[in-house]
């Protein structure tokens, strides 16, 4: 079984708290940074052990993540055996559809970024004293580079991205250790922590029981999406012009505002449906039964579908675990504002906000990578001419086409002439276990 007081909290269950700081720094003295590693900051590492009961949560939980340079600044050159996050996510810019580091935040265009340290607590003042008392203990031997605050959005939208749907609703369970809802993915171990069952790529040893941490500041264009549906509205007889509007956002994600999946509740929002972890990933997009899914049916859930094309289920055949081993645990939070009036009004964004998404996996290349290159943006995936995933697809900038979202045509293609969501860069990090900053990060 896992040693879960060896693994980082952040990986498998998640910090779950409504405000999280990314922290970015650059190691500065080597010798230094090690000792305080040890002695200041390996005490205060949330474990996963520690997560899973509310009484041992501590006030802010914290967790910390190295990249390729900033285990080289460490003098750890040990290869973890992952392009990806060998090369750092600058180099890996062609893969992901980016036009380019024009909307990149400056600080993510390079390899200064060490690490990061994830700060997750109730509240910003919680998470500034951490901060604080870590800083004056560290001194000098680190810089700040850079520093994104999430937050859990107010009121009734807690819980929900930017763009107002449920998030956090299908993750994968992790074998042996989570009992999954009905319809949740069982993945090996090894699937998301490296050196576990399922791994079979070769490391050093002391990467066991760690995770690859991928971060992306992920901008939405929330105004300019809500007005796109107002304009293009789906049109069925039995549906208002409201609900037209509201079924096209829903096709393009795979599930309404509440969480409901458009494959079960195919017309019309079912909030009770989307509430319940019992129902809400009780689906495959097949008939009862079947192994694969229609191929050309897409009345219930379009094949371009954001969750879809990122978790095909029985298109890619059952049991999924033996057709896919492209699974990714996500952690992510939104960051930014609420929309204004003005934007609201002006159907433009003029403040950032979106989602900083944080992923896990054993490999970034079978993994995020290969999900966001060879499947959102693959216009040949699941089916030929399905075009691209409408929200995070990316096509360097140039218009997107995606089909199958007009339920009563579903070989029209709508094209897509900006991005609702922006990547803004990031990094690809590696989550260490505890035992490897105690015997391997720090000496
Ligand atoms: Fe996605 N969204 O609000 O539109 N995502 N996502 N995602 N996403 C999911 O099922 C969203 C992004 C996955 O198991 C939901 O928990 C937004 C990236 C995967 O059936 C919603 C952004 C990648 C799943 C969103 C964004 C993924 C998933 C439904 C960026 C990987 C689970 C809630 C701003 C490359 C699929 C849920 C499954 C679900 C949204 C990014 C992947 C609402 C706004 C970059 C694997």
């Amino acid at each position: 079984s896992l040693n879960l007081t060896d693994i980082q909290g952040d990986i498998l269950i998640g910090m779950k708290k409504n405000k999280e700081l990314f922290f970015f720094f650059g190691i500065e003295n080597a010798t230094e940074f090690k000792a305080r590693l040890k002695s200041d900051i390996l005490p205060l590492v949330t474990t996963t052990t520690q997560l899973l009961n509310v009484s041992t949560q501590p006030t802010t939980a914290l967790n910390i993540a190295f990249s390729q340079t900033g285990l080289f600044a460490l003098n750890i050159t040990d290869n973890l055996n992952d392009a990806p996050f060998t090369g750092g996510q600058l180099k890996d810019i062609g893969n992901l559809g980016d036009p380019g580091t024009t909307n990149w935040v400056k600080q993510f265009v390079g390899t200064d970024i060490h690490g990061v340290i994830l700060l997750a607590s109730d509240t910003v003042a919680n998470i500034n004293t951490e901060l604080a008392n870590l800083q004056s203990k560290l001194g000098d031997c680190i810089t700040e580079i850079y520093s994104l605050q999430g937050a859990a959005r107010p009121g009734n939208e807690q819980g929900h991205e930017h763009f107002g749907f449920l998030d956090g609703i299908s993750n994968p369970a992790v074998q042996g250790f989570q009992t999954p809802f009905p319809g949740q993915a069982v993945v090996p171990t090894g699937e998301i922590l490296v050196g576990e069952d399922g791994d079979s790529i070769s490391r050093p040893a002391w990467a066991k029981d760690g995770s690859f941490l991928v971060f992306r500041q992920l901008k939405q264009i929330v105004p300019e999406f809500n007005k796109f549906l107002v304009d293009n509205p789906i049109h069925i007889p039995a549906l208002t012009r409201a609900q037209g509007s509201e079924l096209l956002g829903a096709r393009m994600i795979g599930r309404w505002k509440s969480g409901a999946p458009v494959f079960l509740a195919p017309l019309v929002d079912d909030p009770a449906l989307g509430a319940d972890p019992t129902r809400n990933n009780n689906f495959t997009y097949a008939l009862p039964g079947q192994t694969f899914a229609n191929a050309t049916d897409q009345s219930k859930c379009p094949f371009s579908a954001h969750i879809r094309k990122t978790r095909p289920r029985a298109d890619l055949g059952l049991p999924e675990t033996q057709s896919s081993n492209h699974h990714i645990v996500r952690g992510g939070i939104p960051y930014g504002p609420e929309v204004t009036a003005a934007e609201a009004a002006s159907n433009t964004t003029t403040i950032d906000r979106g989602l900083a998404f944080v992923c896990y996996q054993s490999s970034v290349a079978a993994g995020f990578q290969f999900l966001q290159h060879l499947w959102a943006d693959n216009t040949q995936f699941i089916h030929s001419g399905v075009g691209f995933d409408p929200i995070i697809g990316a096509n360097k900038g140039a218009q997107r086409v995606v089909s199958g979202l007009d339920p009563t045509d579903p070989s029209r293609t709508i094209t897509l002439a900006t991005d609702f969501v922006v990547s803004r860069g990031g990094e690809y990090f590696f989550s260490p276990s505890l035992s490897a900053i105690a015997h391997t990060l720090s000496v």
